[in-house]
């Protein structure tokens, strides 16, 4: 039995050092911390894919999550917690469909087939966007309220790291990283963070009903 756990401890470094634990950090221009910055790491060898449940849904007039980020082949139901029904849509080249108005949940959720960023609306609310990036890689998150995002088991190696945001007026910055363990990385977006978009405070249609 005596040899045994040295074996153990080597075969538990050798499958650690294979992978990497990565931590990002966002910040805007003024270096605050930058919340709903999509974050991919994209290794062309790397064809995974993760299942998630994925979920934008209405509440109190508003999107929630403002930005999510999921994989090509990703089906995103969109339940309604509003008393008032809304009709959800996007023109955005990577989806375009359409929800009719509804309340509670919709027949079936949209399947996401193409990489992209799509803007959501409400034909009902004007008022109501949200985003949602269409991305290729596993690796794929997005900033929480202090700009940070962790991945964890990333094969070390070469990666392609895209960035975007909604406030930004290009598509994605773009950039070659390598990864290795237990590494902390910080970007910088040359935006300024704005307000989330919002019901207004005595906003028409807080009492549509349709
Ligand atoms: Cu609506």
């Amino acid at each position: 039995m005596t040899f045994v756990t040295p074996v153990l401890c080597l075969v538990f470094l050798l499958s650690f050092h294979a992978t990497a634990d990565v931590k990002l950090s966002i910040t805007d221009q003024q270096g605050q911390p930058l919340e709903d910055a999509v974050v991919e790491l994209l290794d062309p060898a790397n064809k995974t894919f993760s299942v998630k449940k994925a979920e934008v849904k209405q509440q109190d007039l508003t999107f929630i999550p403002f930005v999510s980020a999921y994989q090509i082949g990703t089906e995103v139901d969109f339940p309604n917690m509003d008393k008032t029904r809304h009709h959800v849509y996007s023109f955005s080249p990577a989806k375009v469909f359409e929800l009719k108005l509804y309340a509670n949940k919709p027949e079936a959720p949209v399947l996401f087939d193409q990489a992209g960023i799509v803007a959501l609306g409400c034909n009902i609310h004007d008022y109501m966007q949200a985003y949602i990036y269409v991305g290729q890689s596993p690796f794929l998150q997005v900033t929480d309220a202090k700009g940070l995002v962790t991945f964890n088991d990333v094969p070390d190696g070469s990666y392609q790291l895209k960035l975007w945001h909604p406030w930004q007026n290009a598509d994605w910055v773009t950039q070659q990283i390598q990864i290795k363990q237990g590494q902390m990385m910080s970007y910088q977006l040359a935006i300024t963070a704005q307000e989330k978009p919002k019901k207004p405070k005595k906003g028409f249609g807080a009492s549509y009903t349709p």
